[in-house]
C-alpha cells in the first residue's frame, strides 16, 4: 500500500495506471472540496474517510452513492476531487460517475484492487489497494484495505497541509503498522463470535448502531448481514435510532451496537440503556476491559484499543464475522450469495 502511495506501482506493473499520488499530493492539500464517490462497500469506505479528511485534513468532503450520481446535476467545479473506491474496477454506476466529473473537469483519484481495471484506467491518479483477489462476492477485506489506503491519503494530505503536526503524523502511521497485530487478536474471539452467531442464527431482523467513525462501520456489518446471510438488517447512528427505529425495538429485535470508548463512548451508553429499557437483545463491540457495557448488555465481544481514527478498521471484523458464521449456520453459500454479482457492470 505505501508503495503505490509512493507511485511504484505504475513502474512495477506496465503503466495500469493510478500510479500513486505523490504528483498530486499539492493539489490535494489545496483543494476546496473533495467528492467521493463508490457503491455498496466501496461507498461505506468513503463514508469512514469522510471523517478522517475533514477531521485531518480539514478539506470538506461529500461521500455519493455512484448509483445516484448521474440522476441529479452535480455540481462539480474544476478544482474538485473526485475519489473513486472500487474493488473491482468494474462498477458501471462508478464509471459512469467518474465520466460525467472528468466531464465537468474534476481531477480523478481512484482506490482499486483489481490492476487493469477499468476505473484505475479512467483516473488520473490513486492507488491500488493491493488487498489480493476477493474470493467471496461480498467485500471484507477490500474494505479493510480501502480505508487504509484512504486514511494514509488523508494524513499525507494533512501533513502538506500543515493540519496536523509532524507528531501526529507519526503517531499515526506507527499505530497503523500495529494494525495487522490488531486485527490477529479480534479474530482470535472467533469462538466467541460464533457462540453469538448460534444463539442468533434465526433472527428475522438486525439493528447496527455506532456514532462517529463507527456509523458507516454499523452501515457496512448491516449491508454483510444482508448480503450474505439474507437476513434483514438497519444500520443508523446511534442518535438517529430515537427518531423513528427505536419504534421497531422489542425482545425479538437484536441490537448490534459499536460502543468502543471514544469520545462518544457516553452517548453511546445512553443509547444501550434506550434499547435494554425497551427490551432488545444487545450485542455489543467494546474496548477491550469495558466493564460498564458489559453490565448492560446481552453479549459482548471485545477488540483492543486504537486511535479512534483507526477504529473502523478493528470494529468492522466482529461484525463480518458475525455475518459469516450465520450466514454458514444457515447453510448460505458465503462466497457466492443468491442475486449478487462480484462487479455489477450494467
Ligand atoms: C461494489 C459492490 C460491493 C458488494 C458487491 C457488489 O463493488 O457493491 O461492495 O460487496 O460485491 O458490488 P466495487 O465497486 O467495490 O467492486
Amino acid at each position: 500500500i505505501a508503495d503505490s502511495m509512493r507511485g511504484r506501482v505504475r513502474a512495477d506493473e506496465g503503466h495500469l495506471q493510478l500510479g500513486g499520488l505523490r504528483d498530486y499530493l499539492d493539489q490535494l492539500a489545496a483543494s476546496k472540496r473533495i467528492i467521493i464517490v463508490g457503491c455498496g462497500t466501496s461507498w461505506h469506505a468513503g463514508l469512514v474517510a469522510e471523517y478522517i479528511f475533514e477531521e485531518l485534513a480539514r478539506i470538506p468532503v461529500e461521500v455519493e452513492y455512484a448509483s445516484e450520481f448521474r440522476y441529479r446535476n452535480p455540481i462539480i467545479a474544476e478544482r474538485d476531487i473526485v475519489i473513486a473506491i472500487s474493488q473491482s474496477g468494474e462498477t458501471a454506476d462508478t464509471l459512469a460517475a467518474i465520466e460525467l466529473a472528468k466531464s465537468k473537469g474534476a481531477t480523478i483519484f481512484g482506490v482499486c484492487n483489481v490492476v487493469g481495471s477499468s476505473i484505475a484506467r479512467a483516473t488520473h491518479a490513486g492507488a491500488y489497494t493491493h488487498a489480493g483477489p476477493e474470493i467471496g462476492v461480498a467485500s471484507t477485506k477490500a474494505f479493510t484495505a480501502q480505508v487504509t489506503v484512504l486514511t494514509l491519503i488523508a494524513l499525507e494530505a494533512a501533513h502538506k497541509k500543515g493540519t496536523i503536526s509532524d507528531a501526529v503524523f507519526r503517531q499515526l502511521l506507527a499505530e497503523m503498522e500495529q494494525i495487522p497485530l490488531l486485527v490477529d487478536k479480534v479474530l482470535q474471539n472467533a469462538e466467541k463470535v460464533k457462540e453469538i452467531a448460534y444463539i442468533f442464527t434465526y433472527a428475522r431482523n438486525f439493528i447496527y448502531l455506532g456514532r462517529g467513525l463507527n456509523f458507516p462501520v454499523a452501515l457496512e456489518g448491516a449491508l454483510k448481514l444482508k448480503e450474505i446471510s439474507y437476513i434483514h438488517a438497519e444500520g443508523y447512528p446511534a442518535a438517529e435510532m430515537k427518531h423513528g427505529p427505536i419504534a421497531l425495538i422489542d425482545e425479538d429485535m437484536p441490537v448490534v451496537v459499536i460502543a468502543t470508548k471514544d469520545s462518544s463512548y457516553e452517548k453511546v451508553v445512553s443509547n444501550i440503556q434506550e434499547v435494554k429499557a425497551r427490551k432488545g437483545r444487545v450485542i455489543a463491540v467494546v474496548t477491550e476491559g469495558d466493564t460498564q457495557i458489559r453490565e448492560m448488555v446481552d453479549f459482548v465481544i471485545e477488540i483492543p484499543p486504537i486511535h479512534d481514527m483507526l477504529m473502523p478498521l478493528i470494529s468492522v471484523i466482529p461484525l463480518q464475522l458475525l455475518s459469516y458464521y450465520i450466514a454458514v449456520m444457515r447453510g448460505r453459500n458465503v462466497d457466492q450469495p443468491r442475486n449478487l454479482a462480484k462487479s455489477v457492470t450494467v
